[in-house]
């Protein structure tokens, strides 16, 4: 059989379990998942390698409307997914409408490209309204093939995954067959974190928060690393850092015990927050976080 490969690209409103699908396609946890929209920020690319294959899977944000510099250069990731895609992969929960983006709606289902529709957290959902949900995507997006699936529990998915197959052109591989990702060990380092503070901190604070590895020193036994937190105000600093530091440590600890899993390794990890003023906003310091593409 010829050798396959292709970019499949995975694109979604927010929140829907984008993230969680690539990390069940892959086997491995690239992606932070958290139950708060706009978990994802970046354009993750993961790898599934096959003797006969390489499917180039990227994560992508979730869709929105961008109301800063930040989120815009989100949705710029996303544009590029669109560009760039031999399979569409677009991402729906039971229960939701359409993308609240018109353009990128109107961009799905007017696309030569192949498209993938995942009705995703079907495991939440029954068999009847499941029937009507598939009738009213069968309607809005006629150029899909569309699969009811559950990435948490992993069903559907090995199905989806032989269709994406069938659906890449032939091609020589990408990348060497033992790559799994095109992003930095840092960058994991940073997410990894960057998880913690979703999880444990309400309203702005995790939107308001960037991490910057700045040191990743393996040792034969140990990988010590040094990141910085950045908060936007300096009320922001002392919510991440809480009550005599409780909150801070709570993150490191937990991030900690991630990071090890990770990397397959003992971890030292020493934490700080900065103040960075409005850094969502400045382009400058989107470029060198590597935001902007
Ligand atoms: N019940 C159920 N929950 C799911 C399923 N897939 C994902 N989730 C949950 O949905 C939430 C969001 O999952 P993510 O994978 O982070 O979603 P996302 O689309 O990547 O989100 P953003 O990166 O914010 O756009 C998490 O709490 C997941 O555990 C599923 O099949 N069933
Ligand atoms: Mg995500």
């Amino acid at each position: 059989m010829a050798h396959k490969a292709g970019f499949v690209n995975i694109i979604g409103n927010p929140n829907v379990g984008k993230s969680t699908l690539m990390n069940a396609f892959v086997g491995e946890k690239l992606s932070i998942i958290t139950s708060k929209a706009q978990t994802t920020r970046h354009r993750i690319l993961g790898i599934v390698n096959g003797e006969d294959f390489q499917v180039l899977l990227s994560d992508t944000p979730g869709i929105i409307k961008p109301a800063y510099e930040l989120q815009e250069s989100m949705m710029g990731f996303v544009k590029s997914a669109f560009e760039d895609a031999d399979v569409l992969v677009y991402m729906v929960e039971i229960g939701e409408k359409e993308l609240k983006d018109e353009a990128f709606f109107n961009k799905i289902i007017s696309t030569d490209i192949p498209v993938i529709l995942l009705l995703n957290k079907i495991d939440k959902s029954n068999q009847e309204e499941l029937e009507s949900q598939v009738q009213m995507w069968t309607e809005k997006v006629p150029n899909a093939e569309i699969f009811p699936v559950s990435a948490l529990e992993g069903f559907n998915v090995a199905e989806v995954f032989n269709r994406i197959i069938e659906l890449l052109p032939e091609s020589p591989a990408f990348y060497p067959k033992d790559t799994l990702t095109d992003k930095p060990e840092r960058f994991f380092v940073n997410e990894i974190i960057r998880e913690k503070i979703l999880m444990h901190y309400k309203k702005e604070i995790p939107y308001a928060v960037e991490i910057d590895t700045q040191e990743f020193f393996e040792e034969e036994k140990i990988i010590r690393m040094r990141s910085v937190i950045m908060v936007e105000r300096e009320t922001q600093k002392g919510i991440i850092i809480g009550h005599k530091g409780a909150a801070l440590k709570r993150v490191g600890v937990e991030a900690r015990k991630d990071l090890e899993k990770f990397f397959g390794k003992q971890v030292h990890l020493e934490l700080y927050v900065k103040v960075n003023k409005n850094w969502r906003s400045d382009q400058r310091q989107l470029k060198r976080f590597g935001y902007n593409e």
